[in-house]
């Protein structure tokens, strides 16, 4: 497998070189930082060989292509992926040896770019490693952010948001691309102009301002398989930097406009998960993407096809969500305006080439934008939106004649806003949800009238993950006994690990695979001493909760577990108890305040327990600072526990789930989301599920919600800790730090519903499933089973098979191979 290029003596000399051409030094002389720049330059040599090799056969074989449109890519780090997919880790390892560097430090140097919040964007990265890795021609398209995803800092227990300047030291994995630079416009008003040639009106954009989108390519190294995909990042320039003579030097007040907007555009990734925040900067930022990454794919069409009319035969636009909506307008804007199209053509066109993933029913997620804002900005674009609103319109009343509340549901502009998911249906031919469940709740409940309408745009497409990222480069020496045991064809069908099943019950597999888990935990023990200063005992249960902080996903409900667990430790010294070690990570939106003082919640627990002598160290706590995609590998390895205990119905899919189950963890959860597929795949008996169903919790809030107060008055044990809350046990004395929370249950002052997330509904289940999680790891034997057997069903849970799904019913891609 090794290719020619990575001859290990060939491969030190281009790193001594690199530095010398960089840094004016020789290898003894430079640091780490230095040689990672100079063994990623390295490898880029050989990856753009390939990108090269793979454009050609592209050309030659002319295959459909997927623009996966995506405002987030969390990509993680490139230059350990890059040579697993290369096929050509151990050899460098080895090389970098020979030099005096260790590549796990090396690897350590680079930044993770952190162009997303969290799922949604992380399943953008694992799609793109799967697309090149099956053969698939796709883009990403997405936006340069300056500051990724903020860094966290814990300072007294409280986040602190640091920003993320991952360019500051060049990425060189990025090439800059300014010869296909487009320029995007906004604002201004559309002149209507009669032309009597062709007996239509003509719609002018006029008195706008104009950024400059300019493109920086990276590479997508499939698995031993040559081929290089590309994600295209734009990023903004003021257009007058650019070509001088084009713009108008006499209008000073609109350079400086249009220096400004270019300036701001790509500054920042909106730091919200699940959160809709309504800023214009970030219209902006959508309608930026957007018609540059449309107007580059049409330009690429037109290169090598002559009838637009063949669009979707060729392409697939791919909406992450509604953020990209903008698309189903833009291309209606370039066919009509640009290519001279009538509408009804335009619309045949646009409808059989854009699809459209919706990743969340949470209502506060929804993108609602203000027409005022909207048309402002957008004139041509909203105009555009207002025709396709009135014909759905009557579509919709032809369908329902007099039946004026399905317009209010349905209608695409209403109430003075533009409701984009409205757009994204009407203007695709797929609508999918991204596991079983939710897309069920999507056709009975969310989208219910939609789906009505277009049964057959609905579909299903259960998330996955990418098992060379979560298995082959983050857990190297489970990875490698998996190979011994049934070889590495699981690296490219991860189906195959089925073939372990057999091991269950064989003792020494089991001792094995657990001694596997221990070291992993060795591994994260030793870095969260390094990064908390806290002593962990390897041997300990370690019980992980590592996702975004949100409400919903119910942090707060553990961490509540947590201190009844130092309650019930505390009232019987002499219970038979088992250590435990409670893991979290995970960062809140930066206005987020209820997320940002669980983390201090969280904290402030740590600190007690923690610090309490007396109960032996049969309880701790961690908060894992900056919780990002490079730790989360490290992580995902050394959990014996999973926590998915979000509400039932309110997480989508969830990704980390899998990543767990992948490396061996033990599920505990609520019938949600995926966790309801993973469950089908490694058996009830091998996770902890408990709690209310999705039904239920829909039959609640259908019927004004339940009441908390029963449950705070009917158990003493739900009463002590919530009365904790505010009885300074945790604050040192301070009954209003913690108020908020202790109100958000039980409701004595804010307007929302009490304990809008079922908390303390479900707390006594949770708390006996988490017995019951105890009990099975006292078995040994037992939970060595259950753990190997979570690894070994978890081959549905890739994000090839999902892609392949993708592939095969939605995007009918051509599959392609370089020879
Ligand atoms: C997220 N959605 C969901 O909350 C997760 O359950 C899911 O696993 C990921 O998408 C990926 O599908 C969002 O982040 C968003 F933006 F839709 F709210």
């Amino acid at each position: 497998m090794l290719d020619n290029h990575f001859k290990k003596e060939e491969f030190k000399k281009s790193v001594k070189e690199n530095v010398k051409m960089l840094y004016r030094k020789t290898i003894e002389e430079a640091n780490q930082e230095q040689i990672f720049q100079a063994v990623s330059l390295a490898v880029k040599d050989v990856i753009i060989d390939n990108w090269l090799l793979t454009q050609k056969q592209y050309e030659k074989d002319d295959p459909k292509i997927v623009y996966y449109l995506s405002m987030e890519f969390l990509m993680g780090r490139a230059l350990g992926n890059n040579l697993i997919n290369l096929c050509a880790y151990n050899e460098v390892k080895e090389a970098l040896e020979e030099l005096g560097f260790d590549l796990n430090v090396i690897e350590d140097q680079e930044p993770d770019p952190a162009l997303g919040n969290g799922g949604l964007g992380r399943l953008a990265a694992c799609f793109l490693d799967s697309l090149a890795t099956l053969g698939y021609c796709a883009y990403g398209c997405g936006i340069r952010y300056h500051y990724g995803l903020f860094k966290q800092k814990i300072e007294n227990g409280f986040q602190v948001e640091v920003p993320d300047n991952w360019l500051k030291d060049g990425y060189p994995f990025e090439l800059r691309r300014p010869e296909y630079a487009k320029e995007v416009k906004f604002g201004g008003y559309v002149k209507v102009e009669y032309d009597p040639a062709t007996g239509r009106n003509n719609f002018v954009q006029e008195g706008y301002q104009s950024v400059l989108a300019i493109p920086y390519d990276m590479p997508i190294v499939g698995y031993n398989n040559k081929i290089v995909n590309t994600l295209r990042i734009w990023d903004a320039q003021a257009i007058s930097e650019f070509q001088l003579d084009l713009f108008d030097k006499g209008d000073y007040r609109k350079a400086v406009e249009q220096e400004n907007l270019a300036k701001n555009i790509c500054d920042v990734l909106y730091p919200n998960d699940n959160h809709y925040a309504g800023k214009e900067l970030r219209l902006k930022q959508q309608y930026f993407f957007i018609s540059a990454s449309i107007q580059a794919a049409i330009e690429k069409f037109k290169k090598s096809h002559s009838d637009l009319h063949d669009l979707p035969k060729k392409v697939t636009f791919q909406l992450n969500d509604t953020h990209p909506t903008m698309t189903v307008a833009e291309l209606m804007r370039i066919l009509l305006d640009e290519e001279g199209m009538t509408w009804e053509e335009a619309w045949e066109i646009t409808t059989h080439t854009c699809a459209y993933t919706n990743h969340t029913i949470m209502a506060e997620a929804l993108e609602k934008w203000p027409i005022e804002l909207f048309s402002k900005l957008l004139p041509r674009i909203y105009q555009i939106i207002e025709e396709i609103n009135r014909r759905f319109i009557q579509e919709i009343n032809n369908k329902y004649p007099g039946n004026q509340e399905k317009v209010r549901k349905m209608a695409i502009i209403y109430d003075g806003q533009v409701k984009m998911a409205h757009l994204a249906i009407a203007g695709g031919y797929s609508v999918n949800g991204v596991a079983r469940l939710h897309t069920e709740i999507l056709k009975k409940q969310e989208l219910k009238d939609f789906y009505e309408m277009y049964p057959d745009k609905f579909n299903n497409k259960t998330n996955g993950i990418t098992q060379r990222r979560f298995l082959l480069h983050g857990n190297p020496l489970l990875a490698d006994w998996v190979t011994d045991h049934i070889g590495d064809g699981w690296v490219t069908d991860l189906a195959q690990l089925s073939k372990l099943k057999v091991y269950a019950d064989d003792k020494k597999a089991q001792q094995e695979f657990m001694n596997i888990k221990y070291q992993n935990k060795v591994r994260l023990a030793k870095y969260i001493l390094e990064h908390n200063g806290i002593e962990v005992d390897p041997r300990s249960i370690f019980d992980v909760q590592v996702k975004r902080l949100h409400e919903y996903k119910r942090q707060l409900m553990n961490i509540l577990h947590v201190m009844y667990l130092y309650n019930q430790i505390k009232e019987h010294p002499e219970m038979d108890f088992y250590p435990r070690t409670f893991i979290f990570g995970a960062k809140a939106a930066a206005g987020y305040v209820r997320a940002k003082l669980t983390i201090k919640l969280i904290n402030a627990v740590a600190d007690v327990v923690n610090n309490d002598r007396s109960i032996n160290g049969k309880l701790k706590v961690v908060f894992i600072e900056n919780y990002r995609v490079s730790n989360a590998e490290m992580i995902f390895a050394a959990a014996d526990v999973s926590e998915q205990i979000s509400t039932a119905s309110k997480e989508a899919s969830g990704t980390g789930n899998m990543k767990f189950m992948l490396n061996g963890a033990v599920t505990i959860g609520t019938m949600d989301g995926a966790n309801v597929e993973i469950v089908e795949e490694v058996g009830q008996e091998n996770a902890f599920i408990f709690g209310l169903s999705s039904d239920e919790v829909i039959n609640y809030e259908n019927n004004g919600g339940y009441n908390p107060m029963q449950y705070f008055n009917n158990d003493p044990d739900i009463r002590n800790v919530l009365m904790q809350l505010i009885n300074g046990t945790y604050s040192n004395g301070d009954f209003e730090l913690f108020r908020d929370i202790y109100d958000s249950l039980l409701n004595t002052k804010s307007s929302d519903r009490a304990d809008t997330y079922f908390i303390l509904a479900d707390f006594k289940a949770y708390a006996e499933a988490q017995k019951r999680v105890e009990e099975a790891y006292k078995d040994e034997a037992g939970w060595a089973k259950k753990a190997l057997l979570n690894t070994a069903c978890s081959g549905k849970f890739t994000s090839d098979r999902t892609i392949q799904q993708y592939v095969d019913e939605i995007w009918h891609l051509d599959k392609v191979t370089i020879e």
